[in-house]
């Protein structure tokens, strides 16, 4: 019989042990025991957990197998963004990024750390007092969901950060991946169990952490690789690698297939040397990605919208494989294009089976020259739509073989038209063709948009099928048992998507206007139109031609300006230039249009837009910054970048209005002004602090 102290101590050993042949297998990928003697240290530790159960801490291996199943997942919002990566193809297009970056610098040659580009999901990892507090989804870069008791089963991820002085507070990032051969094994496995099978490692690894029952993820074979540190603070570490270094330190697997490459000619041969090893390597990667390794650098150049200046990723061509045309099909889309669309042979491409591929329009088929019977070069990149790039071999050819598009809608029997000066050819239906109902939906619930989870493609085909929904405002007035009738509905899963569409009802104005599926509004220009017309009626109500000659006007005058030397007032709508004002015109003088936005703001069932004072802009939270003198770190440009990509806005002079004045060395009258007026004045450091919000 062993004394409680005894046990006490052996689990403590055994955790030790345990977490440091994680560490040897994940970190170092140098094992030194086998599986079957790692299984044996781990059923010891269960066994004296079992026997105590007061012994089991949070962060014993043990708890890797995975707690209770979740209803659903918790948004959470990043501390500072989860910024995207910019990419190219081309050597020249490297060469373009390094010049930039060399000339914005002054610098004669950059250094670069380089890592391979895995193709995974990237997720943050919040850590407090050296325990993992958080995990997270990108997402969309600013809230992800949060899949903690997931990322908590990943042998990889630690639980409890190693190293002599964990920092207090630390937010690691990096990709969640499968690797080959596990995907394989787990492929077979999921045959063998008569359960689906995942077309690609990455398809592998999305599913399985974003499973709802951690236990389920714990069974799978998911792996973390850190890539880098959110709101590093100033000064510890001079660059990138160091960085890389301090995670393994730390605790983490970093790309062990990382380099340093000086310029250039080090970045192209970093490229060819990991494509040339691409096919060997156990994980899939769809790129390399350089970054500049000089932190201060780094930080000198900021961002551009939601990609930092100072990293690219170098993707690898697009793969191609060859198959046959069995027919031409043709889909309908939201704005009623119609988009004729080759249906293969199956193939695989890239690790996907491709089944349908577009043909673009009818003019791309024609200059192609497809006929169905036809062998043809199929491309597929990443997670873009497969398409024919050309034929590789004629079919046999018969007049029956060659494609027309038709003259009426497939989906609504409505004519077609050809608009002049489009390549596209358009159902005249409208919200008449059910296609077009259905993609608008899609669309009106998507995530960068309303937002709507459990809202997908069956569910939307149902309910137009059915005539329960027509237009987006039908769906504020769902009932539980419309819903809950359905295919693969129950009640709990209608209720679900029923609070999810609740849940809706309150959202961003840009995020509505986008969800409205203006054609040619994106969320960039949506997030212009919020901020610029303060209530939706004035959107709604808005002189296009009037808005036109006026920003027309404006621009003549600043146009004269600059010739006398004066400051430029800025241009109202800026980046809505004529088409998207033509767009928007004609989408709200359609009648049916209004209609269904009255409907959709009806207070009662609709969405609820606040109606919000003039001078606290679209989004409360978005601030006035005005910039005056030089920042030791920060270019003119950069700082502003760096602002506007956090929401907020930048002004040239200080007013009333204005909330922050960020100043550096030699900053004149403006300093002043913001002393007079009582305006917080920041440094670099500072602004850094406020924006990344601690
Ligand atoms: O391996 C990757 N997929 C990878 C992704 C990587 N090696 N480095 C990355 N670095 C960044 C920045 C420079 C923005 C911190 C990334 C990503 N981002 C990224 N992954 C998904 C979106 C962006």
């Amino acid at each position: 019989m062993t004394s409680f102290a005894q046990a006490r101590a052996h689990a403590e050993a055994l955790r030790k042990e345990i977490s440091a042949h994680d560490y040897r297998y994940y970190v170092l990928d140098d094992p030194t025991i086998s599986d079957a003697e790692y299984d044996r240290l781990f059923s010891e530790l269960v066994e004296i957990e079992r026997l105590h159960p007061e012994l089991a801490t949070v962060d014993s291996p043990t708890q890797r197998v995975g707690s209770v199943p979740q209803e659903g997942f918790a948004t959470v919002r990043h501390s500072t963004p989860m910024l995207s990566l910019g990419n190219a193809f081309e050597d020249d297009e490297i060469r373009a990024f390094d010049k930039r970056l060399r000339e914005a610098l002054g610098a004669e040659i950059i250094d670069y750390a380089a890592e391979p580009k895995f193709d995974g999901l990237a997720v943050s990892l919040v850590y407090e007092h050296g325990r993992l507090q958080r995990g997270a989804t990108r997402g969309d870069g600013t809230t992800g969901e949060d899949v903690t008791p997931n990322l908590r089963t990943m042998r990889s991820v630690p639980l409890v950060l190693s190293g002599s002085a964990p920092p207090r507070e630390i937010e690691v990032r990096g990709e969640v991946l499968m690797y080959k051969r596990d995907f394989q094994r787990l492929n077979a496995r999921q045959r063998d169990a008569g359960e689906k099978e995942f077309a690609n490692p990455r398809n592998a690894a999305a599913g399985s952490l974003r499973q709802l029952d951690p236990r389920i993820t714990a069974r799978r074979p998911l792996r973390f690789v850190g890539y880098g540190v959110a709101a590093l603070e100033n000064g510890r570490w001079q660059n990138h690698a160091e960085v890389l270094d301090w995670l393994t330190e730390l605790g983490f697997p970093v790309a062990r297939d990382r380099s340093l490459v000086a310029g250039v000619e080090g970045m192209l041969e970093y490229y060819r040397t990991i494509g040339a090893r691409r096919e060997r390597l156990p994980y899939a990667i769809d790129g390399v990605v350089y970054k500049v390794n000089r932190l201060d650098w780094q930080r000198m150049l900021g961002f551009v919208s939601r990609a930092p200046r100072f990293a690219l990723a170098h993707k690898f061509p697009a793969e191609e494989a060859l198959t046959e045309v069995l027919g031409i099909d043709v889909q309908v889309g939201r704005t009623g294009a119609l988009t004729p669309v080759a249906r293969l042979k199956p193939v695989f491409v890239g690790g996907a089976k491709v089944t349908n591929a577009t043909l673009h329009n009818e003019e791309d088929l024609l200059r192609k020259d497809v006929w169905v019977g036809d062998t043809v070069v199929v491309r597929r990149a990443g997670d873009v739509i497969p398409e024919v790039v050309r034929v590789q071999q004629k079919g046999r050819r018969d007049e029956s073989d060659r494609f027309r598009m038709p003259a009426l809608c497939p989906v609504c029997r409505s004519e077609v038209v050809r608009v002049p000066g489009e390549v596209a050819t358009r159902c005249t239906g409208g919200l008449f063709c059910d296609a077009q109902r259905k993609q608008s939906l899609l669309h009106f619930s998507s995530r960068r948009a309303m937002d709507i989870e459990g809202l997908g493609e069956r569910l939307v085909d149902q309910l137009v099928d059915r005539n329960l929904v027509r237009t987006p405002a039908d769906l504020y007035r769902l009932k539980h048992a419309e819903l809950a009738g359905l295919e693969r509905m129950g009640d709990k899963s209608a209720q679900n998507v029923l609070d999810n569409i609740q849940k809706s009802r309150h959202p961003h104005p840009a995020r509505f206007i986008f969800a409205l599926g203006i054609p040619g509004i994106g969320e960039e220009v949506a997030k212009i139109l919020a901020r610029h017309f303060r209530t939706l009626g004035a959107l709604e109500t808005a002189d296009w031609k009037r808005l036109a000659s006026e920003k027309e006007a404006i621009r003549k005058d600043n146009a004269r300006r600059k010739k006398r030397g004066e400051a430029a007032v800025p241009v109202p709508l800026e980046g809505v230039g004529p088409e998207l004002m033509n767009s928007l015109e004609k989408f709200f003088r359609e009648l049916h249009n209004r209609d269904v936005i009255m409907r959709l703001v009806d207070p009662a069932f609709g969405v609820v837009l606040e109606a919000r004072p003039p001078e606290a802009g679209p989004a409360s939270a978005a601030k006035t910054f005005v910039l005056t003198g030089s920042l030791p770190n920060l270019s003119r440009d950069a700082a502003k970048a760096m602002i506007e990509a956090w929401g907020h806005r930048v002004a040239g002079s200080v007013s009333k209005k204005t909330d922050y004045v960020v100043a550096g060395d030699d900053a004149g009258a403006k300093l002043e002004k913001a002393r007079e007026l009582g305006i917080p004045v920041l440094d670099e450091n500072d602004l850094h602090k406020l924006l990344e919000g601690h």
